[in-house]
C-alpha cells in the first residue's frame, strides 16, 4: 500500500516533469528568461529560439508608434500570457534588457491588463535587429491615449535580450 502511494507519486512528478518541461532550443537564442520561474531548460535560464516563440499562440496590437514612420503598423508577437506560463512565471515584474544593455523594469501587469505585447513582427515580416528586433514591446497607444506618456515610452523597450523575473 505505502509503495503503490510512492509508485504513484513518483509517475505523477514525472508526467508532470513531461507535461512542464520545456523544450531545449534548437537554434539561435534569442531571448532568455531568468530569476523568478519554475520551468527552466538550461542553467537557472528558460531559453528560447525563435521557432519556440512561433509555435506559441500569438496577439496583435495595431498603432502608430513615436520609433515607426508611415502612421499606424500592425505588430504581432507572442501571447505574453503564454510565454509567462510556458516559464512558470512566478513575480510580478519584468526587468527586460536590450542588446544595447538599455534596461527597463515592466509590470507583468501590463501585459494582461494594459494590453503590451511582446512584439516580433511588423506588418507580418519578422523584425529585424536593425529594425528594432528581433522583440519589442509595444503598448496599444492609438486605442489607450493615457499610455502616451515618458512611463510608457521609457518601458517600450526594443531589441530585446533578456527577462528576469522579480518579486
Ligand atoms: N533598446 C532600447 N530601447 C529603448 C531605449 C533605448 O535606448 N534602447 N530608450 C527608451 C526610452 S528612455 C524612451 S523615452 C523611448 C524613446 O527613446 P527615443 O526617444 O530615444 O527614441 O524608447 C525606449 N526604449
Ligand atoms: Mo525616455
Amino acid at each position: 500500500m505505502l509503495f503503490s502511494r510512492i509508485a504513484l507519486i513518483g509517475l505523477l512528478s514525472l508526467l508532470s516533469s513531461f507535461v512542464l518541461a520545456l523544450d531545449p532550443p534548437q537554434s539561435r537564442v534569442v531571448l532568455t528568461v531568468t530569476g523568478k520561474i519554475t520551468h527552466t531548460n538550461s542553467d537557472n535560464a528558460a531559453q528560447f529560439d525563435m521557432g519556440m516563440l512561433a509555435s506559441m499562440p500569438k496577439v496583435n496590437v495595431t498603432t502608430a508608434t513615436s520609433w515607426h514612420d508611415g502612421g499606424p503598423h500592425t505588430f504581432t508577437g507572442v501571447d505574453a500570457k503564454a510565454l509567462f506560463d510556458a516559464v512558470g512565471i512566478q513575480g510580478s515584474n519584468l526587468r527586460i534588457t536590450a542588446l544595447n544593455d538599455y534596461m527597463t523594469d515592466v509590470p507583468v501587469s501590463d501585459f494582461l491588463d494594459q494590453g503590451a505585447i511582446l512584439a516580433t513582427h511588423i506588418d507580418g515580416q519578422p523584425m529585424s535587429v536593425r529594425d528594432k528586433g528581433p522583440m519589442m514591446v509595444i503598448y496599444p497607444f492609438d486605442d489607450n491615449p493615457t499610455l502616451k506618456n515618458e512611463k510608457y515610452y521609457g518601458r517600450s523597450i526594443w531589441q530585446i535580450k533578456t527577462i528576469q523575473v522579480k518579486e
